[in-house]
Order: C-alpha cells, then sequence, then structure tokens
C-alpha cells in the first residue's frame, strides 16, 4: 500500500495526521507538484483529478479524496474513533468537516489561487483574479470568527473530543496562516485556544 503525498499540502496532511492519531504506518511517495508529476497520463490513472492524496492499495485500488482515504482506515482500524460512534456524533463531525472544506477550504482555496506564492511557482497556470481573492480573503476572516464564537461554548470543533473536524481544520487554518499569509486575528482567543491545543497533539508533526 502506498500513500501519493507532499510535505506542505494540506489535503494530505490531513492524511497522515489521521493515520498519526491511529498509529498506522504507511509507504509515502513524494509527488513533485512543481514538475507537474500528479498530471502525468500515470498518475491520471490514479486520480482523474490530477490530485494529492491517493491511496493506492496492493491489489492495484486507487482511492483519491482525504476523506475517503481517512474513512477506509476507519474502517479498518475503528479505535480510536475520529468520525464519531453515535448517530449524533458522526452526523455533527460529518456537518462540521462539510463547512470547513466547502465554507473555508473553498474560500481558501480561491484566495492561495489569486495571490502570491501560486503567482510565484505557477506562472501562467492560473489567470488572476484579485477581486476574486480580496471577497475571499474578507469570507476566510468572517469564518475565523464564527469559528471563534463556537470554540467559546465547546473544546473541540464538533463538540468535546477531538475528532476528524479538528484534523481538516487545522491543516487547512495552518496551510492558510503558512502559504496564504490568512492568519486568524490575535484577538480571536478561543481560536487560538483550540489551536494550541490541536497543535500541540504529537500527530500535528506528522
Ligand atoms: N478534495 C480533495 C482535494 C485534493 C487537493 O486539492 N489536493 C491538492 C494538494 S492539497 C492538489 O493536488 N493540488 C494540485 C492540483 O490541484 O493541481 C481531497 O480532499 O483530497
Amino acid at each position: 500500500m502506498k500513500l501519493y503525498d507532499h510535505p506542505t499540502a494540506p489535503n494530505p496532511r490531513r492524511v497522515r495526521v489521521f493515520l498519526a492519531e491511529k498509529d498506522i504506518e504507511v509507504e509515502r511517495v513524494s509527488v513533485d507538484l512543481q514538475a507537474g508529476e500528479h498530471k502525468t497520463p500515470e498518475f491520471l490513472q490514479k486520480n482523474m483529478n490530477g490530485q494529492i492524496p491517493v491511496l493506492e492499495l496492493d491489489d492495484g485500488t486507487c482511492i483519491s479524496e482525504s476523506i475517503a482515504i481517512c474513512r477506509y482506515f476507519e474502517a479498518l482500524h475503528p479505535d480510536p474513533s475520529l468520525f464519531g460512534t453515535t448517530a449524533k456524533d458522526i452526523a455533527r463531525i460529518e456537518m462540521h468537516m462539510r463547512r470547513i472544506e466547502l465554507v473555508l477550504g473553498r474560500n481558501i482555496g480561491v484566495s492561495w489561487v489569486n495571490g502570491a506564492v501560486v503567482a510565484q511557482i505557477a506562472k501562467g497556470r492560473f489567470t488572476q483574479i484579485p477581486e476574486a481573492k480580496t471577497q475571499s480573503d474578507a469570507a476566510v476572516n468572517a469564518y475565523y470568527e464564527r469559528l471563534d464564537g463556537e470554540l467559546a461554548n465547546r473544546a473541540m470543533i464538533a463538540g468535546d473530543d477531538y475528532s476528524a473536524a479538528d484534523i481538516s481544520a487545522m491543516c487547512v487554518i495552518d496551510f492558510a496562516e503558512q502559504l496564504v499569509n490568512l492568519k486568524p486575528d490575535d484577538g480571536l482567543s478561543n481560536l487560538a485556544r483550540w489551536r494550541k491545543q490541536v497543535g500541540s497533539r504529537p500527530s500535528a508533526s506528522a
């Protein structure tokens, strides 16, 4: 089994952190995104979207989409559960993960594609739209404020316990801070407290 990976990309990191929480070792293959290794005909056979992560099983089956890969491992190794065990927890974790991906992650993605790092490393691959970045930056900051309000009432993103929703949120917010220049405002103390807690887990450095 192999995990097609990249050291700074947030989606492969979600899988690495998830695996570390479950103490599962998987062989990793680093994909050179700048050289376009993920767009070769051979890689497109593994994931038609030309993206990482991809988990390739020993029988050749390829699973892409970070959460699908995590669910594969959750099914094989249910303890500790990171997607919940009761109907309510499963639904709440899913709700928060979808919000993080579809609202926060999507806006961070727009800011990334239209931002300074992509202008440097992917010259000519994207037509950058500054107005789109202005809007997505504002949406990200507004999301941070809402999240800060929610974290005033509970320890973790989806409740009292650490879950896959915390992994998704941590990976995307760290990426936004490090590579998109979208750091949560220092005044958002609940968000800062949560970031410190999840960031100090040994899995965070995976
Ligand atoms: N929805 C996918 C997103 C995967 C994704 O966006 N991967 C990025 C790296 S974090 C990638 O491969 N980017 C290169 C590209 O899209 O060309 C998932 O959750 O795995």
